[in-house]
């Protein structure tokens, strides 16, 4: 049984074949366009087609707010339906092979045939996250107080034996990194002593630091609030970037897109971060007003531009040790979880292929001649392209669709999981 077969590569060419004289025309057009700008739109869908991104196995499955979870039918139940699901994402979109897990919401029972069932699929590890913001059934220890900086030394060393462990699993199934992000924090003022707190933190840190093997890397997350409302630990990209210098040249910030204050300038934090050598990579979602985990770019397309403007920057500056990893971290409560990791990823492409559109010789000069007003426009030429021509060619030219949605509830393939997957009573809230 091969369980993807709605959507075959045969499958996406006959979607795609009623399509692509009208993609032709837009890209001829959008090509004559970009002629006269001095830009070459072959480059353009290279661009497209080598960007990566990782999808989350905890995103495939409907997700839920801290009230209720509204599952959908045809579900993943386990992490090798979660794989599946993945897969369906990739083939449609054919830019997104890697999966980052969670520990232990997708603890595999065999390491290795996980890893076969992932490579059987053109799939592979990404990231490995650890999990000490909630507590396992029959774990000793409770994290309710704290994990990696909980004030007794008992917990800590559990929370850290838990992430050597995940570092264990990410070798068996050839995982590239490590992320941590915890919930320790204070709900009130003076629960927490701020400096203790954190140097227990770095200490708990340095003992997975030494763990991570050579070759791959440390990932920290930071995130100023919730589950803690009052404190986090690692509350931001500050506090971030001093414990990964502190730790060593193989730990890096992580940027979740959610984990800010409102209105903040998260362009300029990634700038930083590269400047400083410590942009690890990121987690991409959109919100509106904290952690909402929404798709990307469905609020603030203009600041993942933005953003993406600064990679493509770095990226061409030839900034030495910029690579950092990309990732989504959403979660689902009102849309099938694919659908929405596939819009997501075309978001991305989209923002990286505008952001290589920016004139950079042009916005160099209006910097330079202190010139706002044609430096913005010189970044709203580039954003206002419409680049969906270049998207669905490079999705097309590499066996995907050239409209992944449309596709995706053409060809059945939530149908067909309903039917094998028998509906899995999973109620209560959380995001998993
Ligand atoms: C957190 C954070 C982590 C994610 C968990 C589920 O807010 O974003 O990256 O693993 O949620
Ligand atoms: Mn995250
Ligand atoms: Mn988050």
């Amino acid at each position: 049984m091969h369980s993807s077969a709605p959507l075959s590569d045969a499958y996406i060419q006959d979607a795609n074949a009623p399509r692509a004289a009208a993609v032709r025309e837009d890209y001829e057009h959008l090509g004559r366009q970009l002629a006269r700008r001095g830009v070459d739109i072959e480059t353009l869908v290279e661009r497209a087609a080598a960007f990566r991104v990782a999808v989350p196995s905890w995103g495939v499955g409907s997700g839920g707010t801290r009230f209720a979870r509204f599952g959908i039918a045809g579900e993943p139940r386990h992490i090798f339906d979660k794989i599946d699901d993945c897969e369906a994402v990739f083939k449609l979109t054919r830019v997104t092979p890697g999966i980052s897990l969670h520990i232990p919401w997708d603890k595999p029972a065999d390491a290795g045939a996980l890893r076969s069932w992932a490579q059987a699929r053109g799939l592979f590890f990404d990231s490995m996250n650890s999990n000490t913001f909630q507590d396992q059934p029959g774990q000793p220890l409770s994290y309710k107080f704290g994990s990696l900086s909980h004030t007794d030394a008992a917990v800590r060393r559990q929370a850290v034996a838990h992430n050597l462990e995940c570092l264990e699993i990410g070798a068996a199934l050839g995982a590239r990194s490590h992320t941590v992000w915890v919930g320790d924090g204070g709900n009130f003022p003076g629960q927490l002593h701020f400096r203790r707190a954190l140097d227990r933190y770095l200490d708990s840190l340095s003992a997975i630091y030494r763990a991570v093997p050579d070759g791959s890397r440390l990932f920290i997350e930071h995130k100023f609030y919730e589950p803690a409302f009052y404190s986090t630990v690692l509350n931001d990209w500050g506090t971030s970037y001093y414990c990964a210098t502190q730790l060593g040249e193989r730990a890096f910030s992580l940027v979740d897109l959610g984990h800010h204050a409102p209105n903040v300038n998260v362009e300029m934090i990634v700038a930083r971060l590269i400047q400083f050598g410590k942009l690890g990579g990121f987690h991409f979602n959109d919100s509106q007003y904290g952690d909402d985990d929404l798709d990307a770019g469905s609020i603030k397309p203009f600041q993942l531009f933005l953003i993406f403007n600064e990679l493509v920057d770095a990226e061409r500056a030839g900034i030495p040790g910029f690579a950092p990893a990309y990732m989504l971290d959403q979660s689902h409560n009102v849309t099938d979880p694919i659908e929405s990791l596939v819009a997501s990823s075309a978001e991305l492409v989209r923002a990286y292929v505008q952001a290589h559109l920016v004139d950079r010789d042009a916005l160099d000069a209006h910097q330079d001649a202190n010139d706002p007003v044609m430096a913005l426009q010189t970044l709203k030429q580039a954003y206002t392209t419409d680049v969906t021509p270049i998207l669905a060619t490079a999705r097309a030219r590499a066996g995907g669709a050239i409209d992944p949605i449309a596709t995706y509830r053409a060809s059945g393939y939530r149908r067909q999981k309903i039917s094998e997957r028998p509906a899995a009573r999973r109620p209560g809230a959380g995001i998993v």
